[in-house]
This record gives structure tokens, C-alpha cells and sequence, in this order.
């Protein structure tokens, strides 16, 4: 079983239904136990300012599937959300990206791990923080210490953690 942390995120169309309905598919999902989620939070965009702003979220479960089967699961789960890629880091109906699995470091051509941009984005380390405030990088950087130094970019929280039981 590895420990996976994942990040969602949505800012077309209804995203925070779209982040709720994506977790009900993850936490139905056999391969997928001991589901968390932080708070939803209503973030700025990084990136082109000429889109709306966005919900985002952190999870984090229990899987047996390898990295790259788990990336196929979330990927078909965002073609399950109508996701087009339009531009880079343009506007999406959902983005489940995979952060880190358990300590391990991944590099190929389909998956990077743990997420490059993990320790640059207030949306990844504050709700990162709030499900896993003891949690270390691979790099040994500690998830409280990013937290307390990100760059304030008015992340605000939009509505409480959803609970799966
Ligand atoms: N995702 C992007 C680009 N910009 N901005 C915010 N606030 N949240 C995101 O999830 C996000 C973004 C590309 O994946
Ligand atoms: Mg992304
Ligand atoms: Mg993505």
C-alpha cells in the first residue's frame, strides 16, 4: 500500500461540484481507501490572469495501484469531468494531480513525483498543511515550514472539509 497525496482543482463551469463529485469517485473506487480531504479553498489563478478563479483541495488515500495506473485513474476521471486541455495552465473543469507517494521520487515522461511545483503554490502546501501538518518532502522539507513561508495569494477557505464514512 503506498500513501498518496493528490491535489484538485477546478475553476470552470460548477467546480466545486465537480471536485465533490471526483472525491465520491475516488472513495467508491476498490483500489481507493482511508480517503481525507482538507477544506475546499477559492484560490487566485497562478498563471493567465484571464480566467476565473479557482476551487481547489488536497486528498490524501491508501492505494495498491502503481504510479502509473493510479495517474491513468485520475486522468479518466478528469475525461469523466469533460476535461479539455485548452492551454497551459489555462482553465479547467477539474486537474487531479498527483503530489507525493509515500517518499518515493518519480521521474519519467508521464508522471513527475513528487509534484514540481508543490513548495511554489499557497493552493498545494496550505491544504497540504491542513491534512498533514507532521509531513516531511522527500526533499526534507517539512510541510509546516513551506506553509508558514508560501507567499500570501489570498487563499481563502471556501467550505469545510467533505467527510467520506
Ligand atoms: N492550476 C493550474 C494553473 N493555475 N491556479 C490555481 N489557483 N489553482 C490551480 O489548481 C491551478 C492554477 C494548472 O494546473
Ligand atoms: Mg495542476
Ligand atoms: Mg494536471
Amino acid at each position: 500500500m503506498a500513501k498518496c497525496y493528490i491535489g484538485l482543482g477546478a475553476n470552470l463551469q460548477q467546480p466545486a461540484e465537480a471536485i465533490a463529485s471526483a472525491l465520491a469517485k475516488l472513495h467508491a473506487h476498490s483500489d481507493v481507501s482511508n480517503l481525507q480531504c482538507s477544506s475546499l479553498y477559492h484560490s487566485k489563478p497562478m498563471g493567465p490572469q484571464d480566467q476565473p478563479d479557482y476551487v481547489n483541495a488536497v486528498a490524501a488515500f491508501e492505494t495498491k495501484l502503481e504510479p502509473l495506473l493510479l495517474l491513468d485513474l485520475l486522468q479518466t476521471i478528469e475525461q469523466e469531468h469533460g476535461r479539455l486541455r485548452e492551454r497551459y495552465w489555462g482553465p479547467r473543469t477539474l486537474d487531479l494531480d498527483i503530489l507525493l507517494i509515500d517518499n518515493r521520487t518519480i521521474d519519467n515522461e508521464r508522471l513527475k513525483v513528487p509534484h514540481p511545483g508543490i513548495e511554489l503554490r499557497e493552493f498545494v502546501v496550505i491544504p497540504l498543511a491542513e491534512i498533514a501538518p507532521e509531513l516531511d518532502l522527500p526533499n526534507g522539507k517539512s510541510v509546516k515550514s513551506l506553509a508558514l513561508s508560501i507567499p500570501d495569494n489570498e487563499l481563502r477557505i471556501l467550505a469545510p472539509a467533505p467527510s467520506f464514512t
